[in-house]
């Protein structure tokens, strides 16, 4: 398999989270891709490439203009306000809620940083948006790979991308990987694509860029919303809207899940996927579904992660793994590769 992997994602590094009143340390780390790297170093799974040059014109398809004009200027602006801001991560802290208007751009920057945002959980640096921008040339760049006939590739980026929407950032997330490679695919002449999302967290950006598209079926298996982030989107009634009616499948299982439960969610979307007649398979792969992970609740062990990737080999469909979450930091590395290990076999 060809693994293109963000050779600029250190350039991300959120500080600190908003948590319960509190500013803590942020989970997304960069040493997250570095334990993957060197388990990569041990285990070999193939070849590793740096990504070209992002295709803007692809990203602005997915992405709003304004938005990205937002991520690129960010910083500048940020350091622009006081140069002792230069020390500080950009963390969002007013939102428009409901009965106040998303359809004016403020000028004022604490107003647009909050505009484009859902959380205060998603650090930006003086880095982010170059590593972001890399980040989704893995995507795109393993999604041709796959479209000219390796069969399999993946994207080992951060930062991760399945909540990021059509014009908002949250969930560590700023653009959406999974969606530009599903696009891509698309692009390159797949009739029909599935996005299969086996990340602890409902991948709410990547739904909400398909929902009213009948050409990209998305599906997630993730904690219930109820209780689990990003808690307003998710629920199993979420179907797809318009042209995309029935092309979106929502899973939520309970905290606690086991593998032998989860594994079962797993083939029920695989059936999904093989019924919708896709013709390339993308996974949002995060590994927060470990049972050690630190802000997740699902109870999947190392050795799982190797079925998982049988499992989904057994669609044998041209597939594009792209990186997620997964905060166990120290077995991140371990748990990627076992997928990627049971999916070739
Ligand atoms: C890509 C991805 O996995 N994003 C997840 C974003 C989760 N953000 C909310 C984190 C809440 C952390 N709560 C800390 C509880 C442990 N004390
Ligand atoms: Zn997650």
């Amino acid at each position: 398999m060809l693994i293109f992997h963000n050779p600029s994602h250190h350039l991300h590094a959120g500080r600190q989270e908003m948590f319960r009143g509190r500013l803590v340390p942020c989970h997304e780390t960069p040493a997250r891709l570095d334990h993957v790297m060197s388990e990569l170093q041990r285990r070999p799974m193939g070849a590793l490439h740096t990504p070209g040059e992002a295709d803007m014109a692809l990203i602005r398809r997915i992405h709003a203009p304004r938005y990205l004009d937002f991520l690129a200027t960010a910083w500048t602006e940020w350091i622009a306000l006081d140069p002792a801001n230069a020390e500080l991560d950009i963390l969002p802290s007013v939102w428009p809620g409901r009965g106040l208007r998303y359809d004016v751009e403020p000028r004022n920057f604490s107003a647009r940083v909050g505009l484009f945002s859902f959380d205060a959980g998603t650090p930006m640096n003086a880095g982010t948006w170059e590593a972001a921008l890399a980040g989704a040339a893995c995507a795109i760049d393993a999604a041709h790979s796959v479209a000219g006939g390796a069969g399999v590739s993946m994207a080992l980026t951060r930062p991760p991308g399945h909540h990021a929407g059509p014009d908002f950032f949250g969930g560590y997330c700023f653009l959406n990987n999974s969606a530009l490679a599903a696009q891509a695919l698309r692009d390159a002449g797949a009739a029909r694509v599935a996005v299969l999302d086996v990340d602890y967290h409902h991948g709410n950006g990547t739904q909400t860029i398909f929902y009213e598209r009948a050409d990209v079926f998305t599906a997630s298996i993730h904690g219930d919303p109820s209780t689990e982030y990003p808690f307003y989107l998710g629920h199993a009634d979420e179907t797809g809207q318009g042209e995309g009616a029935g092309c979106n499948l929502n899973i939520p299982l309970p905290a606690g899940t086991d593998f032998e439960v989860w594994q079962q969610a797993l083939q029920r979307a695989l059936d999904e996927v093989a019924r919708m007649g896709a013709e390339a398979l993308v996974v949002p792969l995060g590994v927060d579904t470990f049972e050690g992970d630190p802000i997740s609740r699902f109870k999947l062990r190392s050795a799982d992660y190797l079925r998982m990737g049988q499992m989904l080999a057994s669609a044998k469909l041209p597939t594009v793994f792209v990186m997620e979450g997964g905060y166990a930091v120290a077995e991140v590395g371990v748990n990627v590769v076992n997928v990627l290990e049971g999916f070739l076999g």
